[in-house]
């Protein structure tokens, strides 16, 4: 937008010139309510004023909401996009105003010359990671798999199923017998873990829950406790983002592994758009954040301790 340009022109263009728009998906899960809280305070430190949009897990909310920003004439614009289609139309406009998009947290389907970079975790390595766990943990022995989906058509669910199928793939024991969306939630997941159990006569042959997000797997072992179930025990509890409540679940002998995700996705956002703002340094289309995988013997409480204040 013209601010930036105006800095770009004097050469000194700096956090403090930048007004940035973010379109946020919602508050669906705990680690999501984290990137905000992260992405909020990595804009007050660098003096960029931040505009914040809540979509609650619409995407036409988020279009409006690029839109408005669009109008407005932000100097840059971020994006965690609910879903991976759609996007075309409304990143034409951002380019058409000479607004650069940075994505955070899931990618898209759309020609990447639509957005300067985005900055996510490799969701398919999440799922194989998840996956390796259980292959470890089961053996040879039989495991039915249920698996707690993300948002249907969001980059996240469908890459932590492909990573997660390929890591099982050799292993004709497990197999994932039930599958659905739990739309990243606690709720949800409790609910369709409820569903799963009554299906599969009270759950006792239940092996594993692989669940996309932490949150939906914290849903899934309510549900299994309210069923008489042992989760963490009888059955294995894999998930992802490793929040705070995990750990607890862990140290309570009720979750197994996790594999962590940073919600600092914000902070190479800033250093990159800064750096093409200020020097003209394109970035990658893609820059990648760590996954390290987490279990019960790797000292859930000091885990949680240093991870309970960070915005979850
Ligand atoms: C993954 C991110 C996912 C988290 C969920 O990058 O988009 O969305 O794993 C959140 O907790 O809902």
């Amino acid at each position: 937008g013209a601010a930036a340009l105006l800095a770009t022109f004097a050469g000194t263009v700096s956090a403090s010139a930048l007004t940035v728009g973010f379109s946020q998906i919602g508050s669906e899960s705990g680690w999501r309510a984290a990137e905000t809280t992260v992405t909020q305070q990595q804009a007050k430190d660098r003096g960029v004023d931040l505009k914040f949009a809540d979509a609650q897990q619409k995407q036409e909310n988020q279009i409006k909401a690029v839109r408005g920003f669009i109008a407005q004439g932000v100097d840059a614009i971020l994006i965690a996009p609910v879903v991976a289609t759609g996007w075309d139309a409304v990143l034409k406009e951002a380019q058409e105003a000479d607004i650069p998009v940075i994505l955070l947290d899931r990618q898209i389907d759309a020609p990447d010359d639509l957005y300067l970079t985005a900055v996510t975790s490799d969701q398919v390595h999440e799922g194989k990671v998840a996956g390796d766990w259980l292959v470890g943990a089961v053996g040879d022995q039989e495991c039915k798999v249920m698996e707690l989906q993300g948002t249907t058509g969001s980059s996240p669910a469908i890459n932590r199923k492909k990573g997660f199928e390929e890591a099982i793939a050799g292993h004709p024991n497990i197999t994932i017998a039930r599958s659905q969306t739990g739309d990243f939630t606690r709720t949800k997941g409790k609910e369709v873990m409820e569903s799963f159990i009554k299906a599969e006569n009270g759950g006792k042959d239940i092996c594993a829950v692989y669940a996309h997000n932490d949150d939906m797997a914290v849903g899934a072992i309510q549900a299994m406790k309210e069923a008489g179930l042992k989760p963490g025990s009888d059955i294995k509890v894999v998930s992802i983002d490793a929040v705070p409540d995990i750990f607890l679940a862990m140290e309570n002998g009720e979750a197994n592994a996790t594999v962590e995700l940073t919600p600092n996705m914000a902070g190479p956002a800033f250093d990159a758009l800064e750096a093409y703002l200020k020097d003209g340094t394109v970035p990658p289309k893609w820059i990648q954040t760590e996954s390290k995988l987490y279990t019960a013997s790797d000292d859930p409480k000091a885990v949680y301790e240093s991870k309970k204040d960070l915005g979850y």
